[in-house]
């Protein structure tokens, strides 16, 4: 029986052989992760989506792998039908790092988080990730303790993630807060503003910036040269698919108020609020979040291309 932490505790990682063979070889490699797939968006937008990101992934020159828990292994590079499970999978659970454990002992399917798909990338050696927009302090955060797990997994694993700041129903003032507390590097890609989601500025600023790949590589192949946990790589949403502000608080302040009304709490929070989102921007929202994601999978695979050159050369 293995103990907690073991060296010698092989987790239980399945690799498909395109993503095993890429990271033999050194190659590129992005993770994408299973919850904003299953959990947040409809069916089926949520699976021509993962086939665009995955499309663009490789048309950067990377190899994606779609992680997500299923029977009782982390499996790597999901494609095809398990995918297409994937995206009908609103029963799956929801495995953030406490969830881990439980849901591959008991072999059910499980669609990961940002936080539990960062862990299931550094095991299996990819550094790089793209979603859409990481979790962290709710509002009303302060009171209720809502603060996405997501925020210490930045704090305390390798893996640089590509998102388009933090969602805008969250608090962002304090969620930088707690990322800056954790120690993660907040990176404008292309920009100095922190991107608000489905809006380009969130009028606050990010704790650096890089203007190409290659500068982000350098500053990921620094910041892990000591050992340090997870970047925050912050690209805005395309221009042509940003929403305006006011609009977007106009459409967050009903989720909210029908989110309390209803009494969502715990992790069925953000996927309520998304879906009902949705709903009242008569699918605007949706078409952003989409435009969002793909365009960071994109920007993901550049960097990861920049990144095994740099390893290839030093
Ligand atoms: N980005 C999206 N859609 C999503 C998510 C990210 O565009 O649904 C998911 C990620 O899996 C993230 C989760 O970890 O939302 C945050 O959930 P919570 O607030 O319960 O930690
Ligand atoms: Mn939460």
């Amino acid at each position: 029986m293995p103990r907690p932490a073991d060296p010698a505790s092989k987790p239980p990682l399945s690799l498909s052989a395109e993503v095993a063979e890429a990271l033999a070889a050194g190659r590129a490699v992005v993770a994408l992760e299973t919850t904003a797939i299953a959990h947040g968006l409809p069916f089926p937008d949520n699976l021509a989506l993962a086939g665009r990101q995955m499309a663009a992934i490789r048309a950067a020159g990377a190899v994606p792998a779609v992680i997500g828990l299923w029977r009782g292994r982390i499996a790597v590079g999901i494609e095809g039908d398990r995918l297409a499970a994937f995206a009908e999978g609103r029963g799956f659970a929801k495995v953030s790092r406490r969830d881990l454990g439980a849901i591959l002992a008991s072999g059910a399917p499980g669609a990961t988080t940002v936080a539990g798909t960062m862990i299931c990338a550094a095991l299996a050696g990819i550094r790089l990730f793209a979603t859409g927009g990481i979790g962290g302090v709710h509002r009303g955060g302060e009171t209720t303790l809502d603060v996405s797990a997501d925020l210490t997994e930045l704090g305390r694993t390798p893996v640089a993630v590509v998102s388009a700041g933090a969602k805008a129903i969250l608090d962002l003032p304090r969620t930088l807060e707690v990322l800056e507390s954790e120690g993660v590097p907040v990176v404008g890609w292309r920009t100095d503003a922190f991107p608000a989601f489905y809006t380009v500025d969130s009028g606050l600023g990010c704790s650096a910036r890089v203007e190409d790949a290659a500068g982000a590589a350098a500053l990921l192949d620094a910041h892990w040269r000591l050992g340090l946990g997870g970047v925050l790589i912050a690209n805005p949403v395309p221009a042509a698919e940003a929403l305006p502000r006011p609009q977007v608080e106009g459409w967050i302040a009903q989720a909210l108020d029908d989110a309390a009304r209803r009494g969502v709490t715990g992790k069925a929070v953000t996927p309520y609020l998304l879906a009902r989102l949705a709903e009242i921007s008569g699918g605007l929202t949706s078409r952003s979040n989409q435009a969002l994601l793909e365009d960071n999978a994109r920007v993901a695979a550049e960097i990861a291309v920049a990144l095994a050159a740099r390893e290839a050369t030093a």
